[in-house]
């Protein structure tokens, strides 16, 4: 493989680490799962619009290419090589009001943690057979959940397109055909081994095999950001009493993309500021200094219809997942508060 040609344009971290240097001390590098560099950069050089543009193929990789992950991490988490990830999920440590109690503002709350299988590689690099494996270990394993997180798993291979794009439009399906996610591997075989579980408010579900092997989510109507962070922790704590999930001391929760590492968590409010919103420097300045990331109506990659916005925590690794989803309340909170000033 040759240097790549990236565009002068080009703000990715890849584009800003990948120096010709790490490249050529890199190149030859394999992990014990056969992942290259060639491959872990695949994304970031098809897609110069990336913002990270690089995903691991296994937790090996994080190692193998840590001369190129080690900066790219230390930059959009601020972690650095030595520092240790600790978790916390205990909600009682949670002490929030309820925010927006009239329903003006926060439509709804999700909390999303992703999860991969130890014994299996990551789904840049996984082969149809081990992708087919972990969606049935997976979905034995939910189907024996009970009380408020009893459900059903429906694959996406046979779902009627008009399910699916309901799914999808009401927030509860991943999307298809991420141009990202293509070029990194993750949409090989689709949409074979994928699927989505859900209780019957649909208030718990999980995905299966899309960019990470789960995709663990607790979601509902307002604000109430404890009620959806206790559902997922409860949730969280009966599946890894049934499987083995990929850590380490170091990073926490492995993952594909390097943005998901430690908590893997992301938790976001769906909220309509119309006064704020139409201050893109106050709003964008509150957003940053309470390490918040505004996303689109339908998530990552798209706009916000309506005015409504996804505000989530942009920091996972570091921090627990107290620490993050407080991240997200402290922000809420201070947006309301200035909404409400305007
Ligand atoms: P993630 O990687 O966290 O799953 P995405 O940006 O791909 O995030 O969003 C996945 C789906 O979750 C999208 O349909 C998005 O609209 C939906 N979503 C995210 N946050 C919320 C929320 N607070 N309420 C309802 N739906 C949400
Ligand atoms: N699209 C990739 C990933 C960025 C983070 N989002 C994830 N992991 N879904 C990029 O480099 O922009």
């Amino acid at each position: 493989m040759e240097y790549p040609k990236f565009p002068k344009d080009c703000k990715s971290l890849l584009c800003k680490y990948l120096t010709e240097d790490v490249f050529n001390k890199l190149k030859e590098r394999v992990t014990p799962n056969g992942y290259t560099l060639e491959m872990a950069i695949n994304s970031g050089v098809k897609n110069p619009d990336s913002s990270i543009g690089i995903y691991a193929g296994d937790k090996e990789s994080y190692e193998v290419f840590d001369l190129l992950f080690d900066p790219i991490i230390e930059e959009y988490h601020g972690f650095k090589k030595n520092d240790t990830h600790k978790s916390d999920f205990s909600s009682d440590k949670l002490d929030f009001d309820l925010l927006d109690k009239d329903g003006e503002f926060i439509l709804s709350t999700r909390i999303r943690v992703g999860r991969n299988l130890l014994g299996y590689p990551l789904g840049t690099i996984i082969s149809k057979k081990e992708r087919d494996e972990v969606e049935e270990r997976v979905k034995n394993a939910l189907l024996k959940l009970g009380g408020s997180l009893k459900g059903e798993y429906y694959p996406l291979k046979g779902m009627s397109k008009e399910v699916q794009q309901k799914l999808i439009k009401d927030h509860f399906l991943f999307k298809e055909g991420d141009r990202f996610l293509e070029a990194a591997g993750l949409n090989r075989e689709w949409p074979d081994g994928r699927g989505i579980f859900h209780n019957d408010e649909k208030t718990f579900l999980v995905w299966v095999n899309e960019e990470d092997e789960l995709r663990i989510i607790s979601m509902q109507k307002g604000g109430n950001i404890k009620e959806v962070f206790e559902r997922l922790a409860n949730a969280v704590e009966a599946l890894e009493s049934k499987m083995e999930f990929l850590k380490s001391e170091h990073l926490g929760y492995i993952t594909s993309c390097p943005t998901n590492l430690g908590t893997a968590m992301r938790a976001s409010v769906h909220i309509k500021l119309p006064k704020l919103s139409t201050n893109k420097a106050l709003f964008k300045e509150i957003t940053d200094r309470n390490h918040l990331q505004i996303r689109g109506t339908h998530g990552e990659h798209s706009k916000s219809e309506e005015g409504i916005f996804d505000i989530s925590n942009a920091r996972r690794l570091g921090i627990s997942e107290v620490e993050a989803v407080s991240d997200l309340y402290n922000g809420v909170k201070e947006l309301i508060e200035v909404e409400t000033k305007l």
